[in-house]
């Protein structure tokens, strides 16, 4: 049988580049590229998108070979419909030229860059969400305006050559799962921009444009079963390709430098003037639940989200979970009902077609905690609420980073603070003492938050429950 070809982008016309992306990952092109892809096919504009990958060549390298066009798989229970998007122009890899992505930033052509570089990629501390002065990566890029290795780096230097140029700065619009993402990232770009030159720092203050973003799609690694199944359906080979959910939905705070953007209003983004309780009822309920799910099914042995809440027991968890400790903490979004944001995201998470696996979204969970489960937990105990599944989840977060799973094999945990939470795990045989070397971490937990007795109290029951019986019938005997 002769093998598939390779997938090949078509000869359509390019649009020019008016935006530059950092992080051409799985979520940028199952979300960012098809809106503005679709933005484009409905109302025009040189909205091309240069990418730029800020470690790896995997990406380009997969992507370069097929002109940068793959195929965003839609996968719904009943079936899968597949699109091949068109909107990335080039993909740079920012360590092998970093002067390449500096000059391709501040290109006054370029009117919008915008990130997916997950949670850590900002360099700041989740607690407080200030920028980490002391990151290596920002340490060295303070004294390297040619090389800088962090993408908070890249857009302070670039806004610099901008503003030394005469053009007016670029809208940088972060797009990751991060509380009041537009205000953080101000923030730690300003942080940056003040330890390097007062002046730019004042520009940005004034010119500067840092639009929030709430951004919802679940979209899981692709695998080497995607991509052969892709192959089977599709009859071509595509190596860059990415598997989705069918649900969608991007809120924007409509804060752009010159009002330049793509017509992605057009096509189903909501533009709004503030976005925050949008991104508070998303990091909450969606992303609090999945994190919950996350470590409590890993432990219990489960491999995909789908796989947990078919169990009825975790199923019951998270919502208990979301009637009695999230939603009486999030502020109903004009335009939304929580319960049944909440009911449907029950029914996404148990999309059969979608294999999200709990060890993927287990991942780097001193950067998630805080926005996705501790401002609840903080917030009912300001409101004198119990908190018996939260303290769950964050008992199933401290039994996770041990290392070691309910059968004693070692757990591939991955996270930028992995070592400090070992250690501090691995400081005494107590679980008592175990879990107050956590919570002195103040990377994650606010010490108030860390002092709170209700709240060691609550965490210290439940992970002694997660020791003795396991996580299946821990969450099977939650009332
Ligand atoms: C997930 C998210 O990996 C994770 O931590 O919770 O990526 C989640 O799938 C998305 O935020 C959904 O929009």
């Amino acid at each position: 049988m002769p093998a598939e070809p390779n997938l090949q982008r078509s000869d359509a016309p390019r649009p020019k580049v008016g935006i530059v992306h950092l992080g051409p990952g799985a979520f940028f092109r199952a979300f960012n590229a098809p809106f503005t892809a679709e933005a484009i096919a409905k109302s025009g504009g040189d909205w091309g998108i240069l990418t730029v990958s800020l470690r790896s060549t995997d990406i380009r390298d997969k992507l370069k070979p097929q002109g940068c066009a793959y195929t965003a798989a839609k996968l719904a229970p009943e079936g899968a419909e597949y699109t091949i998007v068109e909107v990335i122009d080039d993909v740079l890899v920012a360590p092998e030229n970093p002067q390449a992505v500096l000059e391709a930033m501040a290109d006054p052509g370029v009117k919008i860059v915008s990130t997916t570089i997950t949670e850590k990629g900002y360099c700041h501390n989740p607690a407080t969400g200030d920028l980490l002065l002391d990151h290596p990566d920002i340490a060295h890029d303070l004294k390297n305006s040619d090389s800088p290795r962090s993408a908070i780096g890249f857009v302070v230097h670039a806004l610099n050559r901008r503003r030394l140029a005469g053009h007016a700065p670029f809208t940088f619009m972060p797009c990751d799962n991060l509380p009041n993402n537009g205000p953080l990232t101000r923030g730690v770009v300003m942080g940056f921009a003040r330890a390097l030159d007062p002046e730019l720092a004042a520009w940005i203050e004034q010119f500067g444009r840092f639009p929030a973003t709430m951004v919802d799609r679940i979209t899981p690694a692709t695998t080497p079963t995607d991509i052969a199944a892709l192959a089977t359906a599709q009859g071509y080979i595509d190596n860059a390709c990415v598997m989705h959910e069918p649900f969608r939905q991007w809120v924007i705070q409509d804060d752009f430098v010159g009002d330049e953007r793509p017509d992605w209003g057009g096509v189903g983004a909501q533009l709004v003037r503030d976005v925050e309780a949008f991104e508070l009822m998303k990091l909450r309920c969606l992303n609090g639940t999945h994190s919950t799910l996350a470590y409590l099914g890993y432990l219990a042995g489960y491999e995909t989200i789908a796989d947990t809440v078919a169990d009825p027991a975790f199923a019951n968890l998270i919502n208990a979970l979301w009637k009695n400790e999230i939603t009486p903490t999030v502020p109903q979004p004009e335009g939304e009902d929580l319960m049944a944001y909440c009911a449907a995201l029950l029914e996404r998470y148990h999309n059969p077609a979608i294999r999200h696996r709990t060890w993927q979204i287990a991942m780097d969970g001193s950067q998630k905690l805080p926005q996705r489960l501790l401002g609840t937990v903080a917030d009912n105990l300001a409101a004198g609420r119990d908190i018996p599944g939260l303290a769950l989840a964050v008992a199933g977060w401290m039994r996770y980073i041990g290392g070691i799973d309910e059968k004693g094999a070692a757990i591939d945990v991955k996270d930028p603070l992995a070592d400090r939470l070992r250690a501090a795990y691995d400081s005494s045989d107590d679980p008592e003492q175990k879990i107050a070397a956590l919570l002195a971490i103040d990377d994650v937990f606010a010490p108030d938050l860390a002092a709170n007795a209700v709240f060691r109290n609550a965490v210290t029951q439940a992970f002694l429950r997660l020791v003795h019986d396991g996580a299946a019938a821990t969450v099977q005997g939650f009332r």
